[in-house]
């Protein structure tokens, strides 16, 4: 079931209540009578959208002469509760939570397809049928961090694998400011200890030589615990939770990723990717350790140099430089 803020509510009813939460995740008391002036609208219209919104699970505080004031929950995930914290100007303005779903991309594709706007997230509370790369399922619990953000960005499709550097880069940077020192393998995977705490997927639509839409799937596992993982991966995955000994509020977390990618995101369509790759290199754990790739045609050995401009793995095997553009790194 969505936990949309609106449900099907004929048009002025969608309005006006979203203009009601707008003032809400302003994150300070606001007066009834002032909803309802500012609005043109009754205190008894107001009220009720309080109260559909505290059916829909959201915590809202009201206090005599100050008025309503949205508190969000510790870890929770409904959109109002996320945008409370939210400092982006684009990545998180429309957000949608569901509480199981197949797919978060999926669930995203028929989003873009029917014209949802740039910076759209979904959510999901699980994912019944979580989607890694090359058709691998992504193991995907209750208490993960399971999203998708729909980009539309004006760039060559040529350059779009280097946006899976970005997103690595905002999580890594994210998760340092809960203290947790992760790094990057090449190209999408996020480690806490050689365990994978993190996976991104990217998905594109694209024409010759332009881009329809992008669709970014970010997996972390917060919450989690190894139980609730497939047995096969618990020896090679982590989660925040694991590290930390604590529970991690998620919707922090969330606004905090949004807010660095989106940084990182518009920098990159002015100035180009230069910053995001040194950002990566210097929160690589890939760069300077012998590697293995499997590619389609093989498996390549040597040295991890360095990540090349176009975003390739630059691995020297026996003195020959190689570029790898895709494939699976085992660091040796
Ligand atoms: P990947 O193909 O690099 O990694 C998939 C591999 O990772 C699996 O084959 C398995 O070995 C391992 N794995 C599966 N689940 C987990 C897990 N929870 N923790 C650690 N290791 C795991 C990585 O693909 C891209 C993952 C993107 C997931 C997000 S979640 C939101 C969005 N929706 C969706 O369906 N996918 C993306």
């Amino acid at each position: 079931m969505p936990y949309k803020s609106t449900p099907n509510f004929p048009i002025f009813v969608v309005l006006l209540s979203n203009r009601i939460d707008d003032l809400l995740i302003t994150g300070s008391f606001v007066s009834g009578q002032r909803i309802a002036n500012e609005l043109g609208v009754s205190r008894t219209a107001v009220f009720k959208r309080i109260q559909q919104l505290r059916k829909l699970g959201y915590n809202i505080e009201a206090i005599r002469r100050k008025g309503y004031r949205l508190v969000p929950r510790f870890d929770g995930l409904l959109p109002l509760e996320i945008k409370v914290r939210l400092k982006t100007r684009l990545f998180g303005k429309e957000i949608i939570t569901l509480d199981s779903i197949d797919s978060t991309q999926i669930y995203m594709g028929k989003l873009a397809e029917k014209g949802a706007p740039e910076g759209t997230v979904v959510i999901a509370l699980e994912q019944t049928r979580g989607k890694g790369r090359m058709n691998r399922v992504w193991s995907s619990p209750r208490g993960g961090l399971w999203f998708s953000l729909l980009l539309r960005p004006s760039m060559p499709p040529k350059e779009l694998h280097k946006l899976t550097l970005l997103f690595g880069v905002a999580i890594v940077t994210a998760l340092k400011t809960f203290g947790i020192k992760a790094s990057l393998k090449w190209p999408n995977d996020v480690l806490i200890d050689q365990r994978k705490v993190c996976g991104i997927l990217l998905e594109a639509s694209t024409e010759t030589d332009r881009v329809d839409y992008i669709i970014a799937g970010i997996g972390i596992n917060v919450n989690t615990s190894l139980t609730d993982l497939p047995s096969e991966i618990r020896n090679s995955a982590i989660s925040l939770r694991d590290v930390l000994g604590t529970k991690v509020d998620r919707a922090e977390l969330l606004s905090m990723i949004l807010k660095n990618s989106e940084d990182l995101y518009l920098e990159v369509l002015e100035k180009g990717f230069s910053r995001v790759l040194s950002l990566w290199r210097s929160n690589s754990c890939t760069i300077g350790r012998m590697v293995e790739v499997c590619m389609p045609d093989g498996i390549l050995r040597g040295l991890a140099v360095d990540i090349d401009e176009d975003g390739s793995l630059l691995i020297n095997c026996k003195g020959i430089i190689k570029k790898v553009y895709s494939g699976d790194v085992t660091l040796l």
